[in-house]
């Protein structure tokens, strides 16, 4: 069978950018990964991962080993590229889109007619129009679909992605993709290159409509994940236990409530219903309203621990979990390390529990008070028991080891 691509280059070999340059690899394209850390991309080639998700390390080595991957910090010429760095939010919550055009300004000089360029990084709507004329400004030799239309040189689509970590190599397969081309053959030939891995569908939308599909994805997330964290004040307030609530709310054929947590955490979900507000401020009002919300979850969390510890003299407080949802190690956007450094600030003694790191991250690493410490020995030097993430580990705590601690539990997973 002849491949579709020869040679595909990913563009940031991230968790979004990594699994995908190893999936096309595993099918047989040969995938330049690029990437501007030279540890990361000399690990890459040694067959090693920066990141922890299920079956990414076995197929990392495999692929570097036939040979099909190779990470380089600087863009070779390929068929098509996909573009897949962060899109942070600024201090004023405004889209950092820096990475791309960096990516951008750095893949344009290795360009040549008849490329596909796809962008995969949640980004506000406009940012693929605004990504394909930084590529225009640095090639005036070729034309691009927003000067030429069907004629251009070079396609550019918009393609989110979807994955969730921790399930990312069997999402990327299985779930349907949303292929926003800024002209037909930008689209099509964007599908050509998702079917080389992919079971699901692709969905074919314009390039504005594609964006916003993936901020309203999440959106609609943080709404319910909100929607969850108010019911569980509430509860709390009137002494209604909402765990017992939403189990037997949730046996309602079209009720499905989500879990309250600590908050919501991960570079995503507490990240891109931002880029819609700032779209619209003046419409966003319930998207506004559930950021808040969940923002303000970590907050009443740190309070009602504050409030525990007054019945102690010096109480040791014992916190499950550090990162942003359960089973990961991905600290990035984590309530529970917020809670952590709040807590710390009346310097207490506080034993943090976290079984898939193996130190602190800087911000809470030169805390006094604060320790990385083992499951069993922070149980037992616990008064107050707080659990922050629901990883499966902390399961098998059997009620003995708890019922005699001040137990706050944000995840409603102890016995
Ligand atoms: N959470 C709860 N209660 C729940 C479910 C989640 O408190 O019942 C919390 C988690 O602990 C975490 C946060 O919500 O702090 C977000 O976790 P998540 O599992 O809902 O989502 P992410 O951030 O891992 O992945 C999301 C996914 N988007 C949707 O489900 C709409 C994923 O498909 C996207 O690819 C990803 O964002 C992304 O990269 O945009």
């Amino acid at each position: 069978m002849t491949m579709p691509f020869e040679r595909i280059s990913v563009v940031g070999l991230g968790y979004i950018g990594l699994p995908a340059a190893v999936i096309l690899a595993s099918r047989g394209v040969d995938v330049i990964g690029v990437d501007s850390n030279p540890q990361m991309v000399a690990a890459i080639n040694n067959g090693k991962v920066h990141i922890k998700e299920p079956m990414l390390d076995i197929a990392v080595h495999s692929v570097v080993t036939t040979g099909r991957l190779k990470a380089v910090t600087h863009p070779k010429p390929a068929q098509a590229f996909l573009i897949t760095v962060p899109t942070p939010l600024n201090t004023d919550r405004i889209a950092d889109l820096s990475y791309i055009r960096t990516a951008a300004v750095s893949l344009a000089p290795v360009l040549e007619a008849g490329n596909l360029v796809v962008l995969e990084s949640t980004s506000p709507v406009g940012t693929t129009e605004q990504m394909s004329r930084w590529l225009a400004e640095a090639r005036s030799d070729l034309t691009f679909p927003q000067q030429a239309g069907e004629n251009a040189d070079i396609l550019v689509a918009y393609c989110p992605e979807r994955v969730m970590a921790g399930n990312v190599m069997h999402e990327l397969i299985e779930n349907d993709r949303i292929i926003g081309g800024m002209s037909l053959k930008s689209s099509e030939r964007a599908i050509e290159l998702y079917k080389i891995f992919l079971e699901g569908e692709c969905l074919v939308t314009d390039v504005r409509t594609a964006e916003m599909v993936k901020l309203a994805e999440n959106a609609f997330r943080d709404l319910n994940l909100a929607f969850a964290n108010e019911l569980s004040l509430i509860c709390d307030q009137m002494g209604i236990n909402v765990w017992e609530l939403i189990r037997l709310a949730n046996h309602h054929p079209r009720v499905d409530i989500l879990k309250p947590g600590p908050g919501v955490g991960g570079h995503c979900i507490a990240v891109d219903p931002w880029f819609i507000v700032n779209s619209a401020p003046e419409l966003a009002h319930l998207i506004r309203k559930a950021r808040e919300v969940n923002d303000g979850k970590p907050d009443y969390v740190v309070n009602r621990v504050k409030e525990a510890a007054t019945q102690f003299d010096q109480p040791v407080i014992t916190c499950l979990g550090l990162s942003f949802k359960a089973d990961v190690d991905d600290l990035r956007e984590s309530p529970a390390v917020e809670i952590v450094r709040e807590l710390a600030r009346d310097g207490g003694k506080i034993l943090v529990v976290e079984p898939h790191i193996d130190k602190l991250p800087l911000e809470l690493n030169n805390l006094a008070g604060v320790e990385l410490a083992g499951l069993n020995e922070s149980l037992e030097k616990a008064d107050i028991l707080v659990v922050l993430v629901d990883h499966k580990v902390f399961e098998e705590i059997p009620p003995e080891a708890h019922v005699t601690k001040t137990v706050i539990d944000t995840r409603g997973m102890l016995r």
